[in-house]
């Protein structure tokens, strides 16, 4: 008996020494501040335990169009460089994009450099020339050998949704910011990919709850990585006023000092602060929405203006989470100065095709007095060169412009069917499918249940193009998951209540809807937990994903 422990204690120990000594070559064979080429940044390693865990072609999110899988691998060697077609700036730039998100695991010190043909072998190339028009704006084509990483886009949009494909075939440890053991291996074979719709979504309400401008960028940059490609900016409501006017200042001073719960000091963006956002979207070729809510949800408006009421006299400020009960005066002319004045500002710092006007939950206004006010908002909007977008309750306005959107999200009395037959197009955000506010479970600590609970399933098992009865087919512009913000404080609840429910919505706007089914969704998706982790990103475990 004691003779077997000892033998069991002796197998244990040569069974950890034969385990050390086995990592200690994977790490030495594959470390990276052993000489190279280029010198690497010094940071200390932080050993992952397991080793970076192997990724397929198999499970990228969003799903694409096409993936051939040919059986080999490419590693990454630590002489790599992004290699961009000369002559095109902005196709250097999206490969810093890539470099700036490989460096800092990697410590490779990768460059972009420029090339008049394909690269030298043990590279990464990005590039339009051959680029297939069929695959669109946004489409790709990547093709993984043992040799060469090459992502051929027709436009360098295309490109830049190729890249985010590259980063999910690494090892999640890629997406770490300090030094990672390697070998960065990816699969071999061929990713033929585009969009389903053209608008894939999200927003994030900054009024209820203010957020710097950081945390903004960081919702982008998350955004960005599931190529989704608009972020709609609620930048008013009753709760506060988030952005500079320079023809109405105290908008922002004084209508930006509150949000639910209290005052909230300088709580806005300046005009350059917007503009940085609006460009770092851009060079995510994420198109920025901007949207000021009216005639409702008006409230810090009204506070911050007598002459914007009816009866002349400023309401105070408001900090709790009642919707309704604000309205700009209808009847008065100076209301449509405002208005045009707000939107003329916003318009010149926005070089997105579309103004959200909201338009939502205008309790306090007659139907008579809404579809005069949105009729006349939608004549401001089109003089500033913009397309007019709004809540579904738009809708009902006669004129109606096929160029506007209405933005469906009441699903107990939707407006959508109307703006179709008036030869709009709907973008899909129904409140019980898709709004990230919603708690996933009864005992989410996060969140609202007004619309119902949205677990993780729920968000993902619906179809943007059937979901509403006599909205189909190029009625449906895209999908867009809003992150409505009464409840939620900071970055960290934002992520709670957005991952891991983002990537779903960002696959049923791109992928196609054929061969798509939860339960081989929440497998991929359980893959995505280290990625996530390595990210940073503070998302929520949801117990039907079995994660890894
Ligand atoms: C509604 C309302 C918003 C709330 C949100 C909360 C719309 C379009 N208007 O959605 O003001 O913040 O619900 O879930």
């Amino acid at each position: 008996m004691q003779k077997k422990n000892i033998f069991r204690t002796v197998l244990v120990f040569a069974l950890v020494l034969m385990i050390l000594a086995a990592n200690a070559i994977q790490v030495s064979a594959s470390n990276p501040l052993a000489p190279k080429t280029k010198t690497p940044t010094p940071t200390p390693i932080t050993p992952t335990p397991t080793g970076p865990i192997p990724t397929t072609i198999g499970n990228i999110i969003p799903m694409p169009v096409s993936i051939t899988s040919t059986g080999g691998s490419f590693v990454l060697p630590s002489t790599a460089d992004i290699y961009v077609e000369s002559g095109m700036a902005e196709l250097t730039a999206i490969g810093q994009y890539l470099a700036d998100k490989l460096n800092p695991s990697t410590g490779y010190g990768i460059q972009v450099l420029t090339t008049n043909g394909a690269p030298p072998n043990g590279n990464i190339y990005l590039t339009t020339v051959g680029g297939d028009a069929t695959l669109g704006d946004e489409g790709y084509q990547l093709t993984v050998t043992s040799n060469l990483v090459t992502v051929v886009g027709y436009k360098p949009a295309g490109l830049f949704r190729g890249i985010q494909t590259i980063r999910q075939m690494l090892p999640a440890a890629i997406e770490n910011v300090t030094l990672q053991p390697g070998p960065w291996k990816m699969a071999t074979g061929t990713v033929r990919d585009y969009p389903r719709f053209a608008w894939r979504g999200s927003m994030l309400d900054v009024a209820r709850h203010f957020f710097s401008v950081a945390d903004v960028k960081r919702y982008i940059d998350l955004m960005a990585s599931y190529k989704l490609n608009v972020f709609h900016f609620h930048l008013s409501d009753d709760q506060g006023w988030r952005i500079m006017i320079n023809s109405w200042p105290n908008l922002a001073i004084y209508g930006g000092g509150t949000q639910v719960g209290g005052t909230c000091t300088n709580c806005y963006y300046t005009q350059a602060q917007y503009s940085d956002i609006v460009a770092y979207a851009q060079s995510r070729y994420i198109t920025l929405v901007p949207e000021i809510d009216m005639p409702g949800h008006t409230n810090a408006a009204l506070a911050s203006y007598a002459e914007l009421n009816c009866n002349g006299v400023a309401p105070a400020r408001y900090t709790g989470t009642n919707v309704g009960f604000s309205s700009l005066c209808i009847s008065k002319s100076i209301t449509y100065t405002f208005v045009d004045d707000v939107i003329r500002e916003l318009a010149a710092l926005t070089p997105g095709a579309y103004m959200h006007v909201g338009g939502d939950e205008a309790s306090s206004t007659t139907t008579a007095d809404y579809v005069s006010f949105v009729s006349q908002v939608q004549t401001i909007v089109q003089a500033h060169n913009k397309q007019m977008i709004g809540w579904e309750e738009i809708a009902q306005i006669n004129g109606l412009s096929a160029s506007s959107v209405a933005q469906h999200w009441n699903t107990s009395d939707s407006f959508a069917p109307t703006a179709v037959q008036k030869g709009a197009k709907v973008l899909m955000s129904p409140a019980h499918k898709a709004y990230l506010d919603m708690k996933y479970y009864r005992k989410t600590q996060l969140g609202q249940t007004w619309a119902g609970l949205i677990n993780t399933q729920t968000g993902y098992e619906w179809d943007p193009a059937t979901i509403v009865n006599g909205v189909s087919g190029g009625s449906v512009l895209g999908v867009e998951a809003p992150l409505w913000t009464e409840t939620i404080v900071t970055m960290s609840d934002i992520e709670f209540m957005a991952y891991p429910r983002l990537p779903g919505y960002a696959e049923l706007g791109w992928s196609p809807v054929t061969g798509r089914n939860w339960n081989e969704y929440k497998v991929r998706l359980g893959s995505h937990g280290p990625r996530l982790t390595a990210m940073g990103v503070n998302f929520y475990r949801d117990t039907v994903v079995p994660w890894q």
